[in-house]
């Protein structure tokens, strides 16, 4: 252990090579920066005590680190920081992709877990130092801030798996006045998840969904989650010795989603590695340039692999291996990423948990005390606190909403996250044009062709364009349930945990999904 004194922090920052790292800090924090460790992981600025562990546990592989989330004291992935009275803060954060910084009493510590790695250790200013951080990290992970950020019309959030051919032909026809760079189908259109290729609700095949996009004038963008996989896929049932296992033999799990236990793919198995380069070349070869990889938190579960190596850098070697099959020229974003080891190899990154046509719900943010599900207080809490990534590649802080049809955000909740794009300088909606009032496009429209001046005026607030963005109130996190409402917590929590239980949720939330699609055609027709 390498202790570092903070009178020496306080003049420099510093870079300092060490397996393990500690300052002790000379008087109590008022604040804790935690940062989770992949997109939809929380990272927030919250009051130096614990928080409750998220429920239901079994979503765990898919939105926190597993392997840190029962750790009783303060703890986040790679870096750390705490706040002084002052306002100034300490921050000690990795330069190497697998390390976790914790705080545990008045020691802010670094655990590297591989060897001796380097940590950027500085004192002052948070911006300043957050920038700090980022430069360095750049210097050895590289930066990718190449090419433009395009506009981005995606199509999971105002369809969601209810897509179709018909349905997403009409609406390319129908944003046709609308300047959008890329148009992306997101899921929906697969046979599984495992198996990319095109469903029947697609009769004429991928490489025709392109061509639609691409006859419009604009890229055409497709969703995939390549190193995932359900048992009911055929790629399961065809190699189930390609999967990652715990050293017990038994299947690592990659989470729930879809109602279907999620298994992940031991990346270092050589068939493994050419099936994903397979399928990038396949991608391509339809007509997509657009890729958004999602689900990639599976490329680095704990797990016995076939190659010996820890599991941050199989899951870098790995980004490295779609890079290079997808092509340089093509645009990839990162969701579901562990963050610091996809630095360096895609343009963009999804920096938060899903935004949803609702801010927030009470059952998850009070009762389960999860904080990485979807909804708007969520994503934007989370993306604010990752906005010093923007210097080392494009931050998504997903999409924006325009609509005020079947949305129960304000107004002032919808200018929140459409100037929070501005801010990220990353531009997306779902949103289709025949849902919206005439103003709401004209929103639509200026937002997707102007270029607002942003100046930061505090940790949470902005002017853009001489308007005041204040983000404040998606910032605090929930009371922690006492009492009744604890207990109560509880039993929803315990009874998530349970398969069946979400099985039925998810045949319940399937009829509800179909009465969307119903009239998604009706007023596309
Ligand atoms: C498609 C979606 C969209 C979206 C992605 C991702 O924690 N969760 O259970 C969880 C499930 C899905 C999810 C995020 C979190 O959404 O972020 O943009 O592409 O997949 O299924």
């Amino acid at each position: 252990m390498t202790c570092i004194p903070f009178s020496e922090v306080r003049e420099n920052s510093k870079i300092i090579k060490a397996k393990e790292i500690q300052v002790e800090l000379p008087s109590q924090p008022v604040r804790y920066y935690r940062h989770g460790w992949q997109s939809w992981s929380l990272a927030a600025w919250t009051d130096p005590s614990p928080i409750p562990v998220p429920k239901p546990a079994i979503f765990h592989p898919l939105q926190v680190d597993a392997e840190q989330v029962y750790k009783k004291y303060l703890t986040g992935s790679w870096l750390g920081a705490v706040e002084f009275e002052d306002g100034n803060i300490l921050l000690i954060g990795a330069l190497a992709i697998a390390a976790n910084v914790s705080l545990v009493q008045n020691q802010l510590s670094g655990q590297s877990d591989a060897d001796e790695i380097e940590w950027f250790i500085a004192f002052g200013r948070e911006i300043v130092i957050f920038e700090g951080y980022a430069e360095e990290l750049g210097k050895r992970l590289g930066e990718t801030k190449r090419k433009e950020s395009p506009r981005v019309w995606c199509s999971w959030y105002s369809l969601y798996s209810a897509i179709d051919e018909q349905i997403l032909h009409r609406i390319f026809d129908q944003l046709d006045d609308l300047p959008f760079d890329v148009l992306q189908v997101d899921d929906g259109w697969q046979m599984d998840i495992g198996d990319w290729e095109a469903n029947r609700k697609f009769p004429s095949g991928m490489q025709a969904l392109a061509e639609k996009i691409k006859s419009t004038g604009r890229r055409a963008g497709l969703w995939l989650a390549p190193l995932i996989a359900t048992k009911s896929s055929r790629l399961f049932h065809e190699h189930p010795d390609w999967f990652l296992q715990r050293e017990d033999g038994a299947l690592v799990s990659a989470g729930i989603n879809w109602g279907e236990r999620l298994y992940a793919l031991d990346t270092t198995l050589p068939d493994v590695g050419a099936w994903l380069v397979a399928l990038m070349n396949q991608v391509r070869a339809w007509g997509f340039d657009y890729l958004k990889l999602d689900f990639l938190y599976g490329g680095a579960l704990k797990g016995k692999r076939f190659k010996d190596m820890p599991r941050e850098a199989a899951y870098r070697e790995c980004l490295h291996t779609l890079r290079e099959a997808m092509g340089a020229d093509a645009f990839f974003l990162t969701c579901g990423t562990p963050v610091l080891p996809a630095i360096g190899i895609c343009d963009a990154m999804r920096i938060g948990c899903d935004v949803a046509q609702y801010w927030e719900k009470y059952r998850d943010a009070y009762l389960l005390y999860n904080p990485t599900t979807p909804g708007t207080r969520n994503a934007i809490r989370t993306a604010i606190h990752r906005l010093w990534l923007k210097p080392l590649l494009h931050i998504d802080p997903d999409v924006a909403y325009f609509e005020s049809k079947g949305n129960s955000l304000t107004r002032e909740q919808r200018h929140l996250v459409q100037d929070l794009a501005h801010i990220c300088d990353f531009k997306a909606t779902s949103d289709l044009p025949q849902w919206m009032t005439k103003d709401e496009q004209d929103e639509l429209f200026s937002f997707l062709e102007t270029k607002p001046k942003v100046t930061r005026t505090g940790r949470y607030t902005f002017r853009v364009d001489g308007r005041v963005a204040d983000f404040t109130s998606a910032i605090e996190l929930p009371k922690v349930p006492t009492g009744l409402i604890a207990l109560w917590g509880r039993l929803v929590g315990w009874l998530g945990d349970r398969y069946s239980i979400l099985r039925l949720y998810k045949i319940l939330n399937l009829g509800l999904l179909r009465r969307r699609r119903s009239t998604s055609s009706k007023t596309l027709k």
